[in-house]
């Protein structure tokens, strides 16, 4: 007879294929076992161990849906089933993946020239070579068409330009080898991308400082990038690609791993609660799970993650078949990022004073999920871009 599954409530897992599992499985088994015993200490310490992207990288999990280049050629929905798996054990680890396989690996497979491919995709797949996505600014975060970042021709140097201006909030730019910088050609003012090698730059022209003390995606490394007249070759530039269309297809890929990565903090949120209100006892020696008020909070929680999955593989699925909007990969960003949140907020309630410890680790997921909500576009960024597809109104200015 059929079950009802608590961790599966709508039986998601029938709508994948045997590639997509035994990938899920692979991310899963790798981060159970090989992530989640270093995380406490990593997101205590601030410290993000750059190693776990080569060890992704040789297991294939990087930029999974890319083709060749040492990609594994998989659908959306696999490597989203990647992301899940990943923040299932903490979104600062998905998001040190996320710039690497969805925004730079993505972006240079999409918009590269042959040479552009050839020369980082391998080590980058491999996790050897280690990638930043620069647009947010400090004067411009939500309007990244407003950056002041700067593209000039090289005066000496012919076939070089000049980069000028600072991002922040950038993950991984303390310790990236390849940095895709967006910038506005000074000649035209058209946003053009571009990629940066950190060791071809010139003492005082790059700089990556790492932005400490953070309260939330402790476990992953973010920073800024100070670019001074620092030189790059035309031949880094993206051919043909010109305006925001450039850095925001980028962002479709990694929104869209975000939307499923967030519905596995979600689940360890609901497990990691289960567990606890079945030993913790309070009113004559009863687990506290056994109180309406209690089961309601797992219900909420469980419908929410069962609802956010199903949408994601939609999504998904309309992706790979060239049916996606950018207005659906809005909708499942906005609605799993805030139900996620919301819904580990509440879970935290379950905890009483336990909550308050870093050891029972929903406390960690509440703080990541802030986060989650507001980088890619902020939630109510994301309203704006539905609203104005629902009224053909634009409320942004
Ligand atoms: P708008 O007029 O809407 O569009 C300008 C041009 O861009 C095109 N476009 C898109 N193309 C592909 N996919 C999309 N999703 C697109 N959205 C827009 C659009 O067709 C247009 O093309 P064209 O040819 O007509 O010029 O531009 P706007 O300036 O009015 O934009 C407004 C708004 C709010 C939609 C946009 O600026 C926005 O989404 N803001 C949020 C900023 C954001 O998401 N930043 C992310 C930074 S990266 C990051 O956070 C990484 S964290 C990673 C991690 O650690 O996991
Ligand atoms: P603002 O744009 O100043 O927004 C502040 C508030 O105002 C938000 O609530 C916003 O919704 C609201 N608001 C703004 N405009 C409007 C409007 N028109 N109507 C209504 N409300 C509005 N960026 C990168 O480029 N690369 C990265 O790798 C990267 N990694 C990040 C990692 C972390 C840990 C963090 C925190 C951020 C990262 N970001 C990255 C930056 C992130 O994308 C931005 O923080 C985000 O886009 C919001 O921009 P902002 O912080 O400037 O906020």
């Amino acid at each position: 007879s059929v079950k009802f599954d608590w961790q599966d409530p709508l039986d998601s897992k029938s709508l994948l294929t045997e590639e997509e599992l035994a990938i899920s499985e692979t991310a899963e088994r790798y981060c159970q076992e090989r992530m989640l015993p270093r995380v406490l200490q990593a997101y205590r310490d601030e410290n993000y161990d750059a190693a776990i992207l080569s060890e992704m990288g040789e297991l294939g999990l990087l930029g999974a849906n890319l083709d060749g280049y040492g990609c594994a050629g998989a659908s959306t929905v696999a490597s989203g089933l990647i992301t899940r798996a990943v923040e299932r054990v903490d979104s600062g680890y998905r998001s040190g993946m996320s710039v690497q396989s969805s925004l730079v690996m993505g972006g240079i497979h999409t918009f590269g020239t042959a040479e552009q491919k050839d020369k980082f995709l391998p080590g980058m797949a491999q996790g050897k070579l280690l990638g930043a996505f620069g647009l947010t600014e400090p004067n411009h975060g939500s309007d990244p068409g407003s950056m002041e970042t700067t593209a000039r021709p090289h005066p000496t140097k012919k076939g070089y330009l000049l980069l000028s201006g600072s991002k922040t909030w950038i993950t991984n730019s303390p310790i990236a080898d390849v940095l895709m910088i967006w910038a506005k050609l000074q000649e035209t003012g058209k946003i053009r991308g571009f990629l940066v090698e950190r060791k071809d730059c010139p003492p005082g022209t790059l700089e990556t400082p790492a932005i400490k003390n953070k309260n939330g995606l402790r476990a992953s490394i973010t920073g800024m990038i100070h670019l001074d007249d620092c030189p790059v070759p035309e031949a880094h530039m993206f051919p043909d690609v010109e305006g925001l269309t450039g850095p925001f297809t980028c962002l479709n890929s990694a929104r869209y791993g975000i939307a499923l990565g967030t519905m596995g903090a979600l689940e360890d949120c609901i497990e990691r609660t289960r567990t606890y209100a079945m030993e913790r006892k309070q009113f004559k020696n009863n687990p506290i799970a056994k109180y309406q008020l209690v089961q309601k909070k797992l219900a909420d929680a469980a419908t929410d993650a069962a609802y956010g999955t199903l949408a994601a593989i939609q999504v998904g699925r309309l992706k790979d078949e060239g049916k996606a909007t950018p207005e659906m990969i809005s909708m499942i960003k906005r609605q799993n990022c805030d139900r996620a949140l919301w819904n580990a907020r509440v879970l935290q309630e379950v905890f009483g004073g336990n909550a308050v410890s870093d050891e029972y680790g929903i406390g960690r997921h509440v703080a990541n999920l802030f986060v989650t909500q507001t980088y890619e576009g902020q939630s109510d960024i994301h309203s704006l871009i539905l609203g104005r597809a629902i009224t053909g109104l634009q409320a942004f200015v």
